[in-house]
């Protein structure tokens, strides 16, 4: 019931955390991944890096409704917080029940808990992931103080092609560059590719932070991509170039495999020159898509 003190509240005049433009895309964002089948049933979570000045501009996120442990030490990250998807939640249903299957963070001092602001209103818990994206966090904060977002999914092809691909790094990221001009210029470092691992563990988790020294998309083969970035969009972007990237490698090899044509090193070098960008010099000369029987 609202009375007159209800409405004289300090902070009552602000608007709630759930309409917020982090959540809207958060709501979106986890919408598309569902859409794009890359999140099947509890597949995939996002983390998302919020300031201070942020969240404390809406009027519900002021108490702490519980605190949350974290079987590491991420002091680094102290203060942080992190609007983040749930353990077990269907990105299906994060458009709908945004207050119950996500909910917002703040790490604690010590690095061993997060106070729980909002959402996960059913008692829920941020995803099993949590530590690969708060290590994954910590990382890309070294090399990149705008550093905001790091998202999970399982892409279909990606994932098929760790099937099909031998797992090292350069001959991986020049397949995926050379299936689309596109694909150095948005990711020139490459692919960042751990062996298998037992997800949901801190292991994996510093695995993938460790990748992301030199990474901003790692491959979890049989599983999934990691990957981090400035905003909500560019990492979404990021994902999305190497999964169409992924997709035109699937569709060439369905159509027989064999390479009449390709974007050739020297197409690679004119691609880096023209938009102003550094490709890891490790994976710039190797071999061709064209099978000498067919040149
Ligand atoms: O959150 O995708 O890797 C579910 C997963 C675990
Ligand atoms: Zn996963």
């Amino acid at each position: 019931m609202n009375s007159r003190n209800d409405f004289l509240k300090p902070g009552s005049d602000k608007e709630t955390f759930v309409n917020s433009p982090y959540v809207t895309e958060m709501r979106k964002i986890t919408n598309e991944l569902y859409r794009h089948g890359w999140d099947e049933r509890n597949g995939g979570n996002v983390s998302y890096r919020l300031t201070e000045a942020e969240v404390s501009a809406y009027s519900d996120v002021h108490q702490v409704l519980r605190n949350i442990p974290i079987d590491f030490d991420a002091s680094a990250l102290k203060g942080t917080y992190f609007l983040v998807t749930g353990t077990g939640r269907y990105f299906k249903n994060v458009i709908d029940f945004p207050e119950r299957d996500t909910g917002l963070v703040k790490i604690s001092d010590d690095g061993h808990s997060a106070d729980l602001l909002w959402g996960f209103n059913d008692g829920g818990q941020p995803t099993s992931e949590f530590p690969s994206h708060l290590m994954t966090h910590i990382q890309r904060l070294k090399q990149d103080p705008d550093q905001r977002v790091v998202m999970h999914c399982h892409p279909t092809n990606l994932i098929a092609m760790s099937f099909t691909v031998p797992q090292d790094e350069k001959t991986f990221s020049r397949i995926l560059w050379k299936m689309q001009a596109e694909s150095i210029v948005v990711f020139p470092e490459g692919l960042g590719i751990l062996p298998y691992m037992t997800p949901g563990t801190n292991e994996i988790g510093q695995a993938t932070a460790d990748k992301m020294a030199d990474f901003r998309v790692v491959m979890w083969p049989h599983h999934g991509i990691f990957a981090a970035g400035d905003s909500i969009d560019e990492t979404y972007g990021l994902i999305e170039t190497v999964e169409k990237a992924a997709q035109i490698y699937t569709t060439i090899q369905a159509q027989g495999g064999e390479c009449l044509a390709e974007i050739s090193d020297a197409d690679l070098v004119k691609l880096a020159k023209r938009f102003d960008l550094t490709p890891n010099p490790e994976f710039m000369d190797g071999k061709s898509m064209i099978r000498e029987t067919v040149k």
